[in-house]
């Protein structure tokens, strides 16, 4: 049994901040959380602590593309013209690729401060369109990138068929993520032998959205979801909207609410296009909506309102989605300054019973990350030690205290005032810099280098 002691001189723990804890951590689990407490020779010490962030949405591929996207092209720029240029991307993709791009992803994430992540995940055949040998191919890559680097997965293997509303067949571009139903179940099957053996891994489903799988194909594979985690994309682009409202009357959101049984086991992500109705709607049914503000700015899907929701009970959290810059605090402080310049105002998404922007935020995230992502997130006995340590001496958290700490990360530093991290009491991060990161770093920019050639 291997056992550490972690003493903080503060530690966000479920009921607020206490100073001078220690943490007895035992293969990988918090053991005891001991308040007050000096800190004894044995004990590693450290000045601020908090839970570890989860990530609810990733396409860990897509940090391979990241910048390569931001040029003007032949004719208007979009969304849609941005997802062609992924497809021709996701083209040359090999397994050792897939794995060493997610495994950078995944390494990033961690020393940006998440410890858990929800990967969306979607290219499941070979560049010709048909499955690997192992129909798990992939998803066995993406669980051995995370293996790798200790990020804790929510395996989300995506159901896609069609391109668009009304059961479009798919097209070329989109041969490497189909699957019929009965394909789909075998792939969700070998998805979770492909996650057996990493610790804490969970497997959900991910019907892509309404756009590429029917709800009478939703509501088929919802029992393959067995209790766990259900994601779906919806109404990020008005065009989405639309084209939903022409194929069906209804838009996204408000026909998936009446169309399928919506409840706390779902993550809504993006919903960016919403009215107020379809607002209550999610906020009744106690899904979350799962927000990518960087990635969400960066393909100009639209602003979500953020404000409305949070102040009617909403619940949210946060994902790295396309991993064109990958930061937790960045995408809290995005988020926040969205609401910021469309409604003219300051502190937007501060609730009513804590002043702080950054407290709000990050017990929100963890909140409803874990509940997304179908993990607990919280610092109490039982629980894994996943955790981040956040450098009380750089020049953002100085002379700060408690939840100025927080905002100070959010707002005034961002990445780089994270120090440590750990995952399941593993310490994966010091000083900002991930353990494995030269030859994890090496082997992405090889693995690119191939990709980059071929295309
Ligand atoms: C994805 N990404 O699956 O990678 C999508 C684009 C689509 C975002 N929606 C493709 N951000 O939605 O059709
Ligand atoms: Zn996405």
């Amino acid at each position: 049994m291997s056992r550490t002691d972690l003493w903080f001189r503060s530690l966000l723990l479920p009921d607020g901040w206490a100073d001078s804890v220690r943490l007895v951590v035992a293969d990988g689990r918090i053991e005891a959380v001991l308040k007050d407490t000096p800190a004894t020779a044995g004990d590693e010490l450290h000045e601020i602590g908090l839970p570890g962030l989860p990530n609810l949405h990733s396409h860990a591929f897509q940090r391979g593309m990241a910048g390569l996207a931001e040029r003007r092209g032949a004719t208007a720029d979009s969304f849609w013209t941005w997802r062609e240029a992924m497809y021709r991307f996701v083209d040359h993709m090999g397994p050792d690729e897939v794995e060493a791009i997610a495994a950078q992803a995944f390494l990033e994430m961690l020393e940006s401060g998440f410890t858990r992540v929800g990967e969306f995940h979607y290219v499941h055949h070979d560049a010709s369109g048909a499955p690997y040998a192992d129909i798990a191919e992939l998803a066995t890559r993406i669980a051995a990138a995370a293996g790798e680097t200790g990020i804790a997965l929510t395996l989300l293997p995506v159901f896609y068929l069609h391109a668009g509303f009304g059961g479009l067949p798919a097209a070329p571009g989109q041969r490497r993520f189909v699957n019929d139903i009965g394909r789909y179940g075998r792939l969700v099957e070998a998805s979770r032998k492909a996650v057996s053996s990493l610790p804490g891994a969970l497997v959900g489903i991910a019907p892509h959205s309404l756009r590429a799988a029917t709800p009478a194909e939703i509501a088929e594979i919802l029992p393959l979801a067995a209790g766990g985690p259900v994601h779906i994309h919806v109404a990020e682009q008005t065009k989405e909207v639309e084209d939903c409202l022409a194929w069906s009357g209804r838009r996204p959101v408000e026909f998936l609410l009446e169309r399928l049984p919506v409840d706390e086991r779902w993550c809504l992500v993006h919903a960016t296009h919403v009215t107020e109705a379809e607002i209550d709607g999610i906020v009744a049914r106690g899904a979350i909506v799962g927000l990518c503000p960087i990635t969400e700015a960066n393909l100009g899907d639209g602003l979500f309102a953020a404000q409305v929701f949070a102040d009617r009970g909403g619940r949210f959290g946060i994902g790295s989605d396309s991993n064109v810059l990958i930061d937790a605090a960045e995408e809290l402080r995005l988020l926040e300054y969205g609401q910021r310049l469309a409604l003219r105002t300051r502190n937007a998404l501060a609730r009513a019973s804590t002043p702080s922007v950054g407290r709000s935020l990050i017990d929100a995230t963890l909140a409803g990350g874990a509940q997304a992502l179908g993990a607990p997130s919280t610092l109490a006995v039982g629980q894994s030690a996943d955790l981040v340590s956040l450098k009380a001496d750089g020049n953002a958290l100085a002379h700060r205290r408690h939840d100025q700490w927080l905002d100070g990360w959010i707002f005034a530093g961002g990445r780089q005032a994270v120090d440590c991290v750990w995952r399941a009491g593993a310490k994966l991060v010091t000083g900002g810099r991930h353990i494995h990161r030269e030859v994890i770093g090496r082997r992405y920019r090889q693995a690119l280098h191939r990709v980059l050639q071929g295309s």
